[in-house]
């Protein structure tokens, strides 16, 4: 298999009326969780992959795990609890469309993971660890849990791939900062957002942030620029690459876990840094273009009708 993740995931309640949630009645429900959201991508782009995750022994917790099992993701390190119920989280949207998400998760199920949620041997048939700065903001059992993996997936001779996606509703900044940094000190690729990387480093340029996130060890970072698309850099490339074309956004979150997906399958395949990239702001693209979280996640047929739909 190629790439572990571990993270929480949720069942999403989304009004289907515009406005205050107060007056809601109608809701659809989606699956998301930052992680989950990559590893069906990259499900759907060809790479195996595998979830460490604990769900409460209730119905949200199995909705969650048939969809996960069910979108290829081998769910062997997922774990049951009695002991607390599954998060849930939901997503309201204002007048002028904005999205505004409400998380009840204090003291979930996933929370609650700690360092005995790690096989060793489970870790070892993986080539790669995604992390996000999600995991580690859930509690302090949950941060130790995430520095227990990566040290033994470092052991092992895993490549660590880190999004700081970062959640100030579950953390204070001066916490964050500090794990995040730490983290991403420990990181062979690091995919920040240009906010994210100004909040890390007080600096607004791409370039400085590359260079300071370079600076703490990481060989290539990636930094997401939204719709303008995203800079890289490692020691042999640098540059831009932009989506193919512009698209229609319906619903922009989890645009960021599915251009780490569209990234992590081009490097996997073995794509120049450029096109990995070019395929991670095509995958964000798409996502955006589709009610949900993970229900935009494109296959490397879709992308590539993307890409053709420019050129012609
Ligand atoms: O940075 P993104 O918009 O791609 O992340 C979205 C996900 O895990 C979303 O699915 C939600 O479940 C979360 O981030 C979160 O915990 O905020
Ligand atoms: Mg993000």
């Amino acid at each position: 298999m190629d790439v572990l993740s571990i993270g929480e995931t949720m069942v999403v309640f989304a009004p289907k009326e515009v406005g205050p949630m107060r007056y809601a009645h109608d809701f659809t429900t989606h699956i998301a969780g930052a992680e989950t959201n990559t590893l069906i991508g990259l499900e759907k782009l060809g790479i195996k992959t595998g979830w460490i995750s604990q769900l409460g022994n209730d119905e949200l917790g199995y909705k969650i795990l048939s969809f996960v099992r069910g979108e290829g993701i081998n769910v062997d390190a997922v774990h049951l609890t009695d002991d607390a119920p599954t998060g849930l989280f939901l997503k309201e949207k204002n007048r002028q469309d904005q999205t505004r998400v409400h998380y009840y998760r204090k003291g979930s199920a996933a929370s609650l993971m700690t360092t005995s949620n790690i096989d060793e041997e489970y870790v070892a048939q993986f080539k790669y660890l995604y992390v996000t700065g999600i995991t580690p903001a859930l509690s302090e059992n949950c941060k130790d849990t995430i520095f227990h993996l990566i040290s033994v997936a470092k052991k092992l001779n895993l490549k660590i791939i880190f999004d700081p996606n970062l959640r100030l509703k579950l953390w204070n900044e001066a916490q964050a900062r500090e794990t995040l940094l730490n983290i991403i000190s420990l990181s062979d690729i690091v995919l920040p957002g240009i906010s994210e990387g100004a909040f890390l480093f007080n600096e607004r340029s791409e370039k400085k942030i590359a260079q300071n996130i370079i600076a703490l060890g990481a060989s290539t970072v990636i930094v997401k620029l939204g719709s303008e698309g995203a800079y890289y850099e490692n020691d042999e490339h640098v540059g831009y690459a932009k989506a193919s074309k512009n698209v229609e956004v319906v619903d922009p979150v989890g645009a960021g876990d599915g251009f780490a997906a569209g990234f992590i399958a081009g490097y996997i395949d073995g794509l120049s840094l450029h096109d990995a990239v070019e395929q991670a702001c095509n995958a964000g693209a798409l996502v955006t273009t589709v009610k949900g979280d993970v229900e935009g996640l494109p296959s490397k047929e879709e992308i590539k009708q993307l890409k053709n739909n420019i050129n012609t």
